[in-house]
């Protein structure tokens, strides 16, 4: 018998040792573990939070590009932007669905996102100022979501892997349409390409603090690593989102705003400047610069939804009855 295991939390229900050996060896083998297959609760435990915490990202991640759908600077770049958003709502409730195969509850996880007790991608705390941050958003943001996202395909848990291939898939095009449109913009007048050399500036730090806390204060990434839940850690996901990126900037002329920003030969990588580490966890805090407005604006949307929840559950059970009858 021992104790399961989370992060910090070192005292867990008692478990069986032989299902414990049986379940870490699936693992090993990169074999998928599925809901009513047997797995200590410090697993589902971490996966109900990392899961949540995604599908609660993509949800309030529709806020800062729905922000622009009416003043989109064309009927295609209105469309555009319309489907990207909805892609994230689809998204969300992909990963909701993914939760509730651990046995958690889709209510209980809206209201601990409303409460502030889950959290949230710290990226979405930012405003969007101008509409190169929409393309901003999409080059970057979209970005790191991918690099972060393609290893969570083989992540051990079988509903959370099958749900990131799709996602996955529409990320890449709102990658590509988020640098389209910062191409467009280095293509415009001298006002476009100061737009999109501002929104890099203001948009890059907290790009990279999406991946997470560095390594070595990172109390999640040892566990999750050895159950297969995450696939690679936050420092190496980063290195490899820079490394991606900077010649991406530099290719339409733009500056990353880092001044250590170099080249390193000896690594093969881009050696950059320190992570305003302060910054980020005032920013899981709750006190980002929008933060305040993000939460108003999911709980007025939750509370003006009220009314197709009931007419979805009174049709629901109105269906089941006339099961029942026939
Ligand atoms: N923001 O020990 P670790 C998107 C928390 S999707 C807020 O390293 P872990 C699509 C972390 O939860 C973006 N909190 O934790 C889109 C933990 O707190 P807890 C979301 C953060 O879980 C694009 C504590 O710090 N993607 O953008 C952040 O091993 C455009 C300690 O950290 C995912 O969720 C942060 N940035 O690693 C939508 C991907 N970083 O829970 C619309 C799946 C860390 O113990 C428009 N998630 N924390 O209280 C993951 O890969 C992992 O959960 C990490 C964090 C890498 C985010």
């Amino acid at each position: 018998m021992r104790n399961g295991q989370k992060g910090s939390e070192k005292i867990g229900p008692v478990e069986d040792a032989a299902l414990v050996d049986a379940f870490e060896a699936r693992v090993a083998a990169d074999e998928f573990i599925e809901p009513k297959d047997w797995m200590p609760e410090a697993y589902r435990k971490t996966l109900i939070r990392q899961i949540s915490q995604h599908a609660h990202s993509e949800i309030v991640g529709m806020l800062p590009e729905g922000n622009w759908i009416t003043r989109a600077p064309s009927l295609r770049r209105k469309a555009v932007l319309l489907a990207k958003v909805q892609d994230e709502g689809g998204h969300g409730l992909y990963l909701y669905c993914a939760a509730e195969t651990l046995g958690v509850g889709r209510d209980e996880l809206i209201e601990d996102l409303h409460s502030g007790k889950a959290k949230y991608s710290t990226i979405f705390n930012y405003p969007t100022l101008t509409w190169a941050d929409i393309g901003a958003i999409g080059w970057l943001v979209d970005g790191a979501a991918i690099m972060n996202q393609v290893p969570l395909q083989r992540t051990s848990y079988g509903p959370y892997a099958r749900a990131m291939i799709r996602v996955c898939k529409e990320e890449s095009f709102h990658q590509r349409q988020g640098y389209e449109i910062m191409m467009a913009l280095m293509d415009g007048t001298e006002a476009q390409k100061a737009m999109a050399q501002d929104a890099l500036n203001r948009w890059w730090w907290p790009s990279l603090m999406m991946f997470g806390p560095p390594d070595d204060n990172s109390p999640n990434t040892a566990q999750s690593m050895r159950w297969r839940i995450k696939r690679e850690t936050n420092d190496q996901l980063r290195q490899r989102f820079v490394d991606a990126t900077v010649p991406q900037a530099e290719a339409i002329d733009l500056r990353v705003p880092d001044d250590a920003l170099a080249w390193n030969e000896e690594r093969g990588h881009y050696d950059f400047g320190e992570i305003d580490w302060e910054e980020f966890y005032s920013v899981i805090r709750g006190e980002g610069p929008v933060a305040r407005e993000r939460m108003q604006a999911r709980r007025k949307a939750w509370d003006e939804g009220a009314w197709v929840r009931d007419a979805a559950n009174a049709y629901a059970a109105k269906a089941a009855a006339r099961k029942e009858a026939a």
